[in-house]
């Protein structure tokens, strides 16, 4: 680790408080100047480190630059974090983590940007992925079982990045089928699970868990044709509300506590997808059951233009594999297990 990384180090661990420029120097073994230089270098990368006359150095509690420093201090299991590759800008994280794997790359690699230059939804839909205001990471996950149950795995991420958001930010979110996350009527997150297969074997290798969250995105940076349907954690918080019984949050926490926590809660997953304990959690969630939808098949349609001949149906419930039991008007019951398949919620007109 260089200098510079020891000493966000340990200005992550006391964020708020006050370190001499001494003390830094004195416990790194090197020179205030190197010091100094150090924090100058911080700061050309945006974190916000004051000074304080004839005391020291404070990173802002404010401070919501992404660093491995600053996530790990919040890691469940500390080693986790030798396995975090962060990027200023890549074109998606699941594209270079899907390159990691097939390169070798161990179980719980996690691949982290600032921005996306072409982020990726499902059916070759992209994700809106800007600077410096949301979460862009991909996990890599050893699958170990059928991978035909695949879908179980982006069922039970969307519990973990729900439980993740509720615990760190103080909102609810709600979830609609399969792998969106919601507040209130704005999606606020995206969960893109691709298999990566051995070429020669031909056998499911990992899965690349991809999760693009819009943290703090205001409403003025989404392209027109989002800022309808999509919308941030933190935006119109409302201080006199308790964020749990609204769609507000209290802004108190930065983008590492929550890359952690997520990274905490899916390190659990391959644990839980046997006993299917997570389906009550995300029946609990969802946004869908009881509602009617329309039904789009194999489709790489946008959000919001559903063809008129896009069958409808009502959501009755999730199954065991994760699955969206629908029954049609004439009462055929169905159950919807791919990723390709789109359901948009029928508005009542
Ligand atoms: C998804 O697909 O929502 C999965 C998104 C996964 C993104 C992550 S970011 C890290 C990792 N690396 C990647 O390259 N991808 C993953 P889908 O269900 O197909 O939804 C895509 C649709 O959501 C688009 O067609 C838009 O209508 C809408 N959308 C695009 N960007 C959005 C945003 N930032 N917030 C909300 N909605 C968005």
């Amino acid at each position: 680790m260089s200098s510079k990384e020891k000493i966000l180090q340990i200005l992550e661990s006391k964020k708020g408080i006050t370190i001499s420029g001494e003390d830094l120097a004195g416990s790194l073994k090197i020179s205030r100047t190197a010091v100094w230089k150090a924090i100058n270098e911080l700061r050309k990368e945006g974190h916000c480190i004051l000074a304080v006359t004839n005391k020291g150095y404070c990173l802002s509690s404010e401070n919501d630059v992404i660093s491995i420093q600053g996530i790990q201090h919040y890691l469940a299991a500390l080693d986790s974090s030798d396995k975090i590759h962060l990027y200023k800008t890549l074109d998606s994280t699941n594209q270079t983590a899907k390159r990691m794997a097939l390169d070798g790359a161990a179980p719980g690699t996690v691949v982290i940007a600032e921005e996306q230059l072409k982020g990726r939804g499902r059916m070759g839909r992209s994700f809106f992925s800007p600077a410096d205001t949301g979460i862009y990471m991909s996990m890599i996950l050893k699958p170990g079982f059928d991978v035909s149950k695949a879908v179980l795995i982006t069922t039970a991420a969307a519990v973990a990045v729900c439980l993740s958001i509720e615990k760190i930010a103080g909102v609810k979110c709600s979830i609609k089928w399969v792998n969106d996350i919601y507040i209130g009527d704005k999606k606020v997150c995206g969960i893109l699970t691709e298999a990566v297969t051995d070429f020669e074997s031909g056998h499911v290798e990992n899965i690349i868990l991809g999760i693009g969250i819009n943290v703090s995105t205001s409403e003025k940076t989404f392209p027109s044709e989002l800022s309808r349907i999509a919308g941030s954690l933190i935006d119109s918080a409302d201080p006199d509300i308790d964020p749990l019984q609204s769609n507000t949050i209290s802004k108190g926490f930065t983008r590492n506590q929550l890359i952690a926590e997520i990274i905490n809660q899916i390190t659990k997953i391959n644990g839980v997808l046997e006993s299917r304990d997570f389906i009550k959690e995300y029946k609990a969630r969802s946004n869908v059951l009881g509602q009617e939808i329309n039904v789009l098949k194999g489709g790489t349609l946008e959000d919001g233009k559903v063809p008129d001949l896009a069958p409808v149906a009502t959501a009755v419930d999730i199954d065991h594999d994760g699955g969206l039991v629908i029954q049609y008007k004439d009462g055929t019951i169905e159950t919807l297990n791919s990723g390709e398949i789109s359901i948009r919620i029928k508005k009542e007109s």
